[in-house]
């Protein structure tokens, strides 16, 4: 581990902001996507995360959403010390803290996360094209999946934001960001917009201050005031005890 020393400033009532990224669920067994053993090394963003993608071959796109969505089913995917932290963070803080991931499993909020926004989307959750319903889903979606609200065959798919889709719930977090005193950014590489561009947007509000706690150095890294180097179940835990103490 390596990385920040020097004690943060931080007002006890301070708002906080915090992004996650796959990192921070690697521990618990869940790939991230552009390390060496990442999902982007074995199928092609093209293939299975954009709009295009899930006209041209649904079969292929459920599929893909139907091996991830069992997999985070398996009993042997938990909440790790990272997400534990986070929520025991949230639970004693004496501001605000918003924990916005950009991850679509549930991890969070089974740690206890409460004021969570899933920006990317939720992989547990179907959505219906025809009607707009969002609805929990655990089984296997195909073609001939039907809405369990409209009753049409063929519209549903998995609730998650592909490549040129828009994040959701963007007002809340823009807020959120134009009002904290502490952005902590945590296993993210920033190599995806608009969650890369959250750390500038707080740049703007010069009393904020901007930790990165990651396993390397992320594409902005230069622009946070401080950083912490390392696996996510040791450095976020020591972090938050920083904080809380
Ligand atoms: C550890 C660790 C351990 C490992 N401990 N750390 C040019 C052309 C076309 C489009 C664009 C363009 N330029 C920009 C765009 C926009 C595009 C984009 O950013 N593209 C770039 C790739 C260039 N973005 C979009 O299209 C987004 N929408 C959009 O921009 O709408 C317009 C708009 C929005 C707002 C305002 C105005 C306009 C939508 C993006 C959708 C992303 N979707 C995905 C997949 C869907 C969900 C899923 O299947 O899971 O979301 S892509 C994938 O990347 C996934 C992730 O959420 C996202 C981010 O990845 P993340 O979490 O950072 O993972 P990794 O693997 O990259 O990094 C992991 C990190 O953890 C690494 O640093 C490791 O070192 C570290 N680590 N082990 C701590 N143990």
């Amino acid at each position: 581990m390596t990385g920040y020393h020097q004690a943060m400033k931080i007002a006890k009532d301070a708002n906080i902001v915090i992004l996650t990224g796959a990192g921070i669920s690697k521990e618990s067994g869940l790939s991230t996507f552009r390390d060496a053993d990442g999902i982007w090394a074995t199928v092609r963003i093209e293939d299975v995360a954009t709009p295009e993608a899930f006209a041209r071959d649904p079969d292929r796109v459920h599929d893909f959403y139907n091996e991830r969505r069992a997999g985070l089913l398996d009993s042997k995917i938990q909440p790790n010390a990272a997400h534990e932290a986070l929520a025991r963070l949230e639970a004693a803080w004496g501001g605000s803290v918003m924990l916005v991931t950009q991850n679509i499993d549930n991890l969070h909020e089974r740690a206890g996360s409460k004021n969570l926004v899933h920006m990317h989307g939720e992989m547990l959750k179907g959505w219906c094209q025809a009607c707009g319903l969002v609805c929990e889903w655990v089984e296997a979606m195909d073609i001939n999946s039907v809405c369990p609200h409209c009753g049409v065959t063929g519209h549903m798919r998995v609730h998650v934001v592909w490549f040129g889709e828009m994040p959701f719930e963007m007002n809340r977090i823009y807020a959120a960001l134009a009002g904290c005193g502490l952005f902590i950014s945590i296993g993210t590489s920033g190599n995806v917009y608009p969650a890369s561009g959250f750390v500038s947007e707080v740049r703007h509000n010069s009393s904020c201050r901007a930790v990165e706690l990651n396993l390397e150095p992320s594409e902005g890294a230069q622009l946070f005031d401080d950083a912490r180097h390392g696996p996510a179940t040791e450095i976020v835990p020591g972090f938050v005890a920083e904080l809380l103490s």
